[in-house]
């Protein structure tokens, strides 16, 4: 079954939104199988946004990601890396659709509240580099079989 690697970002937490954001996560039907609250540290922004590395807004990224604690997850299900990008929207919130979480609670591409891996690729990776494999949770979910075959 396929994985994500899923943010509430500092101003999501700030704002009071990490209830808002896995409400939508769980209602659509995926699983939540890994979480943690932390501060970033300067060392692992830099490892997960190294793709970044060197763009006019890396380092107010960092600046931003480190300032204040976030919410990590693993979220599972099929599609999950497509279905949670769905969810969250397109990157700069004044292009996200209605209903999408960086449309209905943002305005701009620096604050845009949360973050989800955009390949499943990309996903392996990220989980492996925020989560120790025993801090993902494998658990069966007797209403499985009312969201998919
Ligand atoms: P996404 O978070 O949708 O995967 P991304 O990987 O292209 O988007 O960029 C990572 C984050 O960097 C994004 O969520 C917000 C920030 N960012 C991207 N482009 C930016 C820009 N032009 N100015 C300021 N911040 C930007
Ligand atoms: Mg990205």
């Amino acid at each position: 079954m396929e994985q994500t690697f899923v943010l509430v970002k500092p101003d999501g937490v700030q704002r009071g939104l990490i209830g808002e954001v896995i409400a939508r996560l769980e209602r659509r039907g995926l699983k939540l199988v890994g979480a943690k609250f932390l501060h970033v540290s300067r060392k692992l922004a830099e490892e997960h946004y190294a793709v970044h590395k060197g763009k006019p807004f890396y380092e107010g990224l960092i600046n931003y990601i480190t300032s204040a604690p976030v919410m990590a997850m693993v979220w599972e299900g099929p599609n999950a890396v497509a279905v949670v990008r769905q969810t969250m929207g397109a990157t700069r919130p004044y292009e996200a659709a209605p209903g999408t979480i960086r449309h209905d609670f943002g305005l701009t591409v620096s604050r845009n509240l949360t973050h989800a891996s955009d390949s499943v690729e990309n996903a392996i990776a990220e989980i492996t580099l925020w989560f120790k494999p025993e801090e993902l949770v494998s658990w069966g979910r007797d209403t499985d079989r009312w969201i998919f075959e």
